[in-house]
């Protein structure tokens, strides 16, 4: 372990030391994410002596089943913005309208979308989930956040990242200067630098879909992963495939070693699974400032204009070439 130990609030100082025009409010939000993942990481780690493992008898805005964990992470990130004045508004994959956090939706320099939980399936199994965070600043004027949210593309977002709930817990996160990693130690209860400026691979050798929706793919899915399959030595091929069904964890393991990450749409699903606020998009974001890309197969995430706040969108994502590759099959 290096001497010096930079903490997460050090790194945001230091950073805006190069970046005059930060002002320190970012830095508070900052943490207060880091105390929500902080939160939760504790919560996870003890959930199955403390009956929050198992899900409610509710079904969330997605039509999906609300895990007690989930709405325990909701509830830790909306605590954590309910001081600072810092967030008007919080956008959640759990709740089917924005919450306003502050009683004037005029106020609260940022707009924060959230996955509070992401990779719920894999919960009660003990297996790696994540937070995904997207923040942008409050655009001008009044309206509710509906109206405000539906013009801000993810090449707006200030900053975007992830909290990984793994064997370690890790807060990965980019504010334009690069993208820089994280781990808890839970001795002290900081997060510590221990990955500074991550650069993803420009071609990597793993691929990462669910296989067991093959037989309802599109032709351009079956053919892309059929060229993934087929032995050549020259360009890396055959890719091993990994599928962990936690797209943090999934992510995390692309932007470290590279390769690709599909959620792909189909006929059952025309724009796939993964929702375009508050996973695409800041994920998208983490990997462009890594040097790799996000695509919905014909253009960049970060260039969608959001529709509704929970929309969906096909993606395609990891290093630069495996992606250039993947658009190929389906432009
Ligand atoms: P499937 C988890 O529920 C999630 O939203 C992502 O974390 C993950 O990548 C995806 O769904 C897995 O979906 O259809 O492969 O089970």
């Amino acid at each position: 372990m290096s001497a010096e130990r930079i903490t997460l609030t050090r790194h945001i100082l230091m950073q805006q030391q190069q970046h005059p025009g930060a002002t320190g409010e970012f830095s508070i939000l900052l943490s207060q994410i880091a105390l929500a993942a902080k939160r939760i990481s504790r919560r996870l780690r003890v959930a199955g002596l403390t009956g929050a493992l198992g899900a409610k008898d509710e079904i969330n805005v997605q039509g999906e089943i609300v895990q007690k964990l989930d709405e325990i992470s909701n509830d830790a990130f909306l605590e954590s913005f309910a001081y600072g004045q810092l967030v008007s508004d919080m956008v959640s994959e759990e709740m089917e309208q924005p919450a306003q956090i502050l009683g004037n939706a005029d106020k609260g320099k940022y707009v924060v979308f959230v996955d509070p939980l992401d990779g719920s399936s894999n919960i009660d199994v003990d297996v790696t989930i994540g937070s995904i965070f997207s923040i942008h600043r409050r655009p001008a004027g009044s309206g509710d956040t509906l109206k405000k949210a539906l013009h801000l593309k993810g090449r707006d977002q200030i900053a975007a990242g992830y909290a990984l709930y793994g064997p370690s817990t890790m807060l990965v996160y980019t504010a334009g200067a690069g993208v820089h990693g994280f781990t808890l130690d839970p001795g002290i209860g900081d997060f510590f630098l221990s990955h500074e400026n991550i650069h993803v691979p420009r071609r990597g050798s793993t691929y990462s879909i669910n296989e067991g929706r093959r037989n309802n793919w599109f032709p351009e899915t079956r053919n892309y992963v059929a060229y993934l399959q087929k032995k050549d030595k020259d360009s890396g091929r055959p890719y091993s495939g990994r599928y962990v069904g936690s797209f943090v964890a999934d992510f995390h393991r692309t932007l470290l070693k590279g390769g690709v990450f599909l959620y792909p749409a189909d006929p059952k699903n025309a724009n796939g699974k993964l929702r375009l606020m508050y996973e695409a998009a800041p994920m998208a974001l983490v990997i462009e400032q890594a040097g790799g890309r996000a695509s919905n197969g014909r253009q960049s995430i970060l260039d969608l204009i959001p529709q509704t706040l929970h929309q969906r969108t096909p993606l395609l994502i990891g290093s630069a070439e495996d992606v250039d590759t993947a658009e190929s099959f389906y432009a």
